[in-house]
């Protein structure tokens, strides 16, 4: 069956809209998705019909945006396959995800002497919460090297591993570059050490198929926003045994079992790490987008991905003066590039007057940029809507800005 491309564009509104007199081509998707109508009706009949807090009600309303949320943890459950839902904690994002262990694991179990490993790919996120862990604990931060095709060097990886690596923290895709990480490798090796590992999941769960408890990763974090659902709405995995052992994050309601003014004992997970009302009205949407790419099927939006990033590479490979950035073997639907002699600010203003969104610059990722020799790109990333006849229109937009200066 061919992929019902047409079909899946129907369902998102925003993509239906003129930019600077062009039809919109939205290739901003790596930053964050469009919604599909479902979410957004989700959200607008949350707010017409359910509105309640949560957990403590004893009305049918607050019944109702109870089981709606619960309902949306279970099914973060099923599309991570993990062993239970209490394994699965609602945060802010991926980057509030990430805090969480560096806040509450981090504080606990690494210590004076301790080593951190992450990698030359990682986005801030995934940099500075450790930085300012290790500073704070006297702690050791070791960075995995890449080749110039922007792929971990394995090797150095297994050589940075010892008996203080306490953690290992790495993007499982590079938003900067698309490359995706061994992951399984990595997570193998660490536990060998005794080490725990946390995956950022931000760009590797709308494309690829996510099983944690064949990855065996302790922690996961990613953000609803870049997989078609709401913005400031994220999740962070971890497994039961893990979580059990770190203590709260932040304190206050919800995240307590009894409180006296000389003692608090603390709630089970996920409660534990879930202070305060949380963003029910965002997490009942969140359902409806991973509804949405599991009815598609990972694998018929990974194969489309995939033959937009081929046809893009394959059309722009002959402009004139087009520099590709990050060219690993394995990689999700992420195009980074340059044009000789141009600034990628520049070509990503002149691509916006074309119609066509992209984004420029380091991506938060500036120890990348720093050690690829380069300022910024151009990054363009290819969602499940996306259609050949964009990257026709992107490769032709490249190509007439390229003339400009290559000529
Ligand atoms: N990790 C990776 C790999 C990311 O790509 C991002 C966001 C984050 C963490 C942080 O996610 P947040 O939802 O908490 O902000 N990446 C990008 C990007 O590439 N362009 O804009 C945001």
């Amino acid at each position: 069956m061919s992929f019902p491309i047409e079909q899946i564009r129907q369902m998102f509104p925003v993509l239906h809209q003129e930019v600077h007199g062009k039809p919109l081509v939205y290739f901003d998707n790596a930053a964050t998705t469009q919604k599909p109508q479902s979410v957004i009706q989700s959200l607008e009949g949350y707010y017409l019909h359910d509105n309640a807090n949560i957990h403590r009600g004893a009305h049918a309303l607050a019944d109702r945006a109870t089981r709606y949320f619960e309902d949306t943890r279970e099914t973060v459950q099923k599309f991570l396959n993990a062993k239970e839902s209490a394994e699965i904690i609602f945060t802010k994002g991926t980057t509030e995800s990430i805090n969480l262990v560096a806040y509450t694991f981090g504080r606990k179990f690494i210590q004076t002497g301790d080593e951190i490993i992450i990698s030359t790919l990682e986005h801030h996120s995934n940099i500075v919460p450790w930085q300012m862990l290790c500073e704070e604990k006297g702690a050791i931060l070791k960075v995995i090297p890449i080749n110039d095709a922007g792929e971990i060097l394995y090797e150095e990886f297994e050589k940075l591993l010892t008996s203080k690596t306490k953690l290992v923290s790495v993007v499982h895709a590079s938003n900067a570059l698309g490359t995706i990480n061994p992951v399984k490798k990595i997570i193998d090796a660490a536990h060998a050490v005794g080490a725990k590992v946390l995956l950022d999941g931000a760009q590797s769960t709308s494309h690829l198929e996510i099983d944690v408890q064949e990855l065996d990763c302790d922690f996961m974090a990613l953000s609803a926003h870049k997989l078609y659902g709401p913005t400031g709405l994220g999740v962070l995995y971890g497994k039961r045994e893990v979580l059990e052992t770190m203590p709260p994050f932040q304190g206050g309601g919800e995240m307590i079992k009894e409180v006296t003014f000389e003692k608090t004992t603390y709630n089970d997970i996920p409660f534990k790490f879930e202070a305060g009302t949380p963003n029910i009205g965002d997490v009942i949407a969140f359902k409806y987008a991973i509804d949405f790419l599991t009815e598609i099927g990972k694998s018929a939006v990974k194969a489309h991905e995939d033959s937009l990033l081929t046809y893009a590479n394959e059309l722009l490979s002959s402009v004139k003066g087009f520099i590709p950035v990050g060219t690993a073997k394995e990689k999700v639907s992420v195009l980074s590039f340059n044009i000789n002699g141009m600034h990628p600010f520049d070509v990503g203003v002149m691509l916006d007057a074309k119609g066509i969104a992209v984004r420029t610059g380091h991506h938060c990722t500036q120890p990348l940029m720093k050690r690829l020799g380069l300022e910024g790109t151009v990054r363009a990333s290819f969602a499940v809507y996306n259609s050949k006849s964009e990257i026709e229109k992107l490769a032709e937009g490249v190509s007439q800005i390229a003339r400009i200066k290559n000529k």
